[in-house]
């Protein structure tokens, strides 16, 4: 694959629920070796160190949600920084909890509609993210991000999104847990959505071959947000939201490996990582392995192959 600039941006993000330690997120990925692993491919690896949230106000009394104003700061943040990153090269988010895609995903969204060109977004993950601060029962915002960028109301005091992304515009794999208010909201929309079940008996190939024939063809940008809780908790215990019947090593390699093939990410978020919950690095080294292979790793070369 060609050679890239990759941005690394740590973002330490851990108000998005209550469960700490998604902090821990970035450093752990830096001993991983992430940067080394980038620069093995042949891509040129700047890592911007950590970010911290934007100035913001008190947290609010009397509310459900768990901190809806730092979070507010890290997205004001993380908006800049994506805008800021875009233009120069690949930002790789390193989470931090899955809120901090509220900011990477609005800032890649509105790079896009400054350079012309659609914004997709898939999203791999064993929920949808898809609630608003009013339909959250936890009051955990990382539950909230897709709702966020796809320009659902209910986000109060949290950056105007100018540059919504499309529903159509959207891919989730990996579902196999979904709140009844999020369930009932997704069926309405226009975005894909493919549950564990059907990647069972269609495998994992296919339906992201067909997401990626139509960001293709759109001439799209690709953002990719990579939740830990996506993979199978035997293989992936760092993280605090498990779901049993997750993704396989594999399945998740190929995931990445069929992204590289088809040269259209533009963006990837690494989330949910908890190194406090972690059983030697290997989860942090398993992330990294999937980042390496959305990046050019590989055992053999291949001529480019057609999946559909
Ligand atoms: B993650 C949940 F209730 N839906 O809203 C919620 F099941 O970023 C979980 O995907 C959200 O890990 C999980 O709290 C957010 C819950
Ligand atoms: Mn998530
Ligand atoms: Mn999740
Ligand atoms: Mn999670």
């Amino acid at each position: 694959m060609t050679s890239r600039r990759c941005i690394l941006i740590g973002a330490p993000v851990d108000s998005g629920k209550r469960r700490t330690g998604c902090l821990m997120g970035p450093d752990a990925y830096r001993t991983a070796g992430l940067a080394e692993a980038l620069s093995d491919l042949g891509h040129v690896v700047e890592d911007l160190g950590n970010l911290t949230p934007a100035e913001h106000g008190p947290e609010p009394d009397g509310t459900h949600l768990h901190q809806p104003n730092r979070t507010i700061g890290w997205t004001n943040r993380l908006i800049r920084a994506a805008e800021q990153a875009m233009p120069r090269g690949l930002p790789i988010f390193l989470g931090g909890d899955h809120a901090l895609a509220l900011g990477s995903v609005a800032g890649v969204a509105n790079h896009a509609a400054r350079m012309g060109r659609p914004q997709f977004v898939l999203w791999l993950d064993a929920h949808s993210d898809y609630h608003t601060p009013e339909t959250s029962t936890s009051g955990n915002l990382h539950g909230t991000p897709l709702g966020y960028v796809t320009g659902r109301s209910g986000f109060a005091g949290f950056p105007v999104i100018t540059n919504p992304v499309k529903q159509e515009n959207i891919c989730i794999i990996g579902l196999r847990s979904v709140d009844r208010p999020e369930r009932e909201a997704l069926q309405q929309t226009k975005i894909r959505f493919h549950d564990m079940r059907q990647i069972d008996e269609t495998g994992i190939a296919r339906p992201l071959a067909a997401f990626l024939d139509t960001v293709a063809a759109a001439n799209g940008m690709l953002h990719v947000s990579l939740d830990v809780d996506f993979l199978d908790p035997s293989i992936a215990p760092a993280v605090g939201t498990t779901v049993p019947g997750g993704a396989t090593i594999r399945e998740g390699h190929l995931v990445m490996e069929m992204i590289c093939d088809s040269g259209l990410m533009t963006s990837l978020d690494l989330v949910e990582l908890n190194p406090f919950l972690d059983e030697r690095g290997r989860t942090a080294q398993l992330m990294v392995d999937l980042a390496a292979s959305a990046l050019g790793r590989r055992v053999f070369d291949r001529p480019t192959q057609s999946y559909s």
